[in-house]
């Protein structure tokens, strides 16, 4: 397969400015870019999905630019919704150079920060190198722009297009940036940049757009619960983000596949067949954590993934460390623990069992364990010496439900 079959076989084209690029993309070497806005510190896995492109198209001998928002983070890119919150200029500056250490990083490309040209662009010059090219009936016909016209838009998110649009404009005049690629909501932005490029310097820029990455309800990929993944491990841990992946739906998780992963198209086909004739082995999900994890991580963040989600399904936890156990088991109830107490009185006051009749039966029933061992003595005592780290004690009753007890360290 070419660049573009590749993409498209994959689903990641949804638009393109002119049908001359999937000709560029296979015979010739772009530059090109995608940008990202500093609104937070860390990159969401929404991103990711994204900013891929920039390593496969690298792998076609491509030359990718990552942009982060420097200058556009304090304006904001107008939602569908409502006028975005400001964030201050002290926070965009502190998200920019998280967003760039982490996008060297995990990319390894180069990064670029529009607050760079930007801020030496003074008003009217904005107003006559930038604004005279752009009709603002041109600008209205913008879908981004016009579904805010009802419920209204101030100037100031109204003119980030033209910023976004002068940013493709200076990457092709400073670094031959051709091509500009994102996620299909960008669309308005990409084209403003080509209208600009067209009428202040007479060239031909191109602009390709992704589908964002859905799960199976339809909720923009990477969101629980109001929450997203985060790139950065200590935002969300290898573990949850295993979690995450693992738990991908059947009827979604070949999609992820082809977006997810650098995966050839004979190997997704291998796996896809693999996962049909077994569903339940869940093939497919834990070759997309174990790619996704690889990548973002390393080997050793994705083996210790599995480790935790192993050891906490078989109950086998003595070998974890609190930390582990404590990210792994973040949704569970906790309990403060002081001094020494008899499990017995710690089943019950904790409400782990109704009464002291109950915890008696399910402790000599063969129900309880403690830090992943049986106990069967219903005058069992607890104390920091037995705990994890000196700090937690992991109560299992039956095979699921788990129950952590804190002592301070
Ligand atoms: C100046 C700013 C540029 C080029 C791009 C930008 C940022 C862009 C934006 N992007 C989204 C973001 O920052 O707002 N105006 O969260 C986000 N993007 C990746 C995908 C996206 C998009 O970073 O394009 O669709 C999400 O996956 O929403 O010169």
């Amino acid at each position: 397969m070419n660049c573009f079959e590749d993409l498209k076989w994959r689903g990641l084209i949804k638009d393109i400015s002119s049908p001359e690029l999937e000709k560029k993309l296979n015979e010739e070497s772009l530059t090109f870019y995608i940008g990202t806005d500093p609104t937070a510190d860390s990159m969401h896995i929404g991103h990711f999905s994204s900013f891929l492109i920039a390593t496969r198209l690298a792998k076609y001998g491509h030359r990718p630019i990552l942009l982060v928002g420097g200058a556009t983070g304090l304006i904001g890119d107008p939602k569908p919704s409502a006028e975005r919150q400001m964030i201050t200029k002290e926070a965009v500056e502190k998200n920019v150079e998280g967003l760039t250490n982490q996008a060297k990083k995990i990319f390894g490309f180069e990064v670029v920060n529009n607050y760079d040209w930007i801020k030496e662009i003074n008003t009217i010059d904005f107003l006559r190198d930038y604004g005279k090219y752009i009709n603002v009936n041109y600008m209205l016909d913008k879908d981004i722009i016009s579904r805010r016209l009802e419920s209204g838009i101030t100037f100031c998110e109204f003119a980030y297009t033209i910023l976004q649009g002068l940013d493709f404009v200076n990457l092709y005049e400073h670094k031959g940036v051709t091509l500009e690629v994102a996620g299909s909501d960008q669309w308005g932005n990409i084209t403003t940049g080509i209208e600009l490029a067209r009428k202040k310097l007479g060239v031909e820029l191109y602009g390709m757009t992704m589908p964002l990455v859905l799960d199976n309800r339809g909720v923009k990929f990477g969101k629980t619960e109001g929450n997203a993944l985060w790139l950065d491990k200590n935002k969300t841990s290898s573990y949850e983000l295993y979690q995450y992946l693992i738990n991908s739906d059947d009827s979604v998780v070949i999609d992820y596949l082809k977006k997810l992963t650098f995966l050839t198209k004979e190997e997704i086909e291998d796996i896809e067949k693999e996962h049909s004739d077994k569903p339940e082995l869940r093939i497919a999900q834990k070759r997309l954590a174990e790619e996704v994890i690889t990548f973002l991580h390393g080997k050793d963040e994705y083996l210790k993934a599995v480790n935790i989600s192993e050891c906490l399904f078989s109950g086998n936890i003595a070998s974890l460390s609190a930390k582990d156990i404590k990210t792994g088991l973040k949704e569970v109830p906790t309990f403060k623990l002081e001094g020494t107490t008899t499990l017995l009185d710690i089943l019950v006051d904790n409400k782990i069992c109704s009464s002291k009749r109950e915890a008696r039966e399910l402790i000599s029933g063969n129900s309880i364990s403690v830090n992943g061992s049986k106990i069967t003595d219903t005058d069992y005592e607890i104390s920091k010496s037995i705990a994890i780290d000196s700090e937690i004690v992991v109560i299992r009753r039956g095979k699921k439900k788990y129950y952590i007890g804190v002592y301070k360290k």
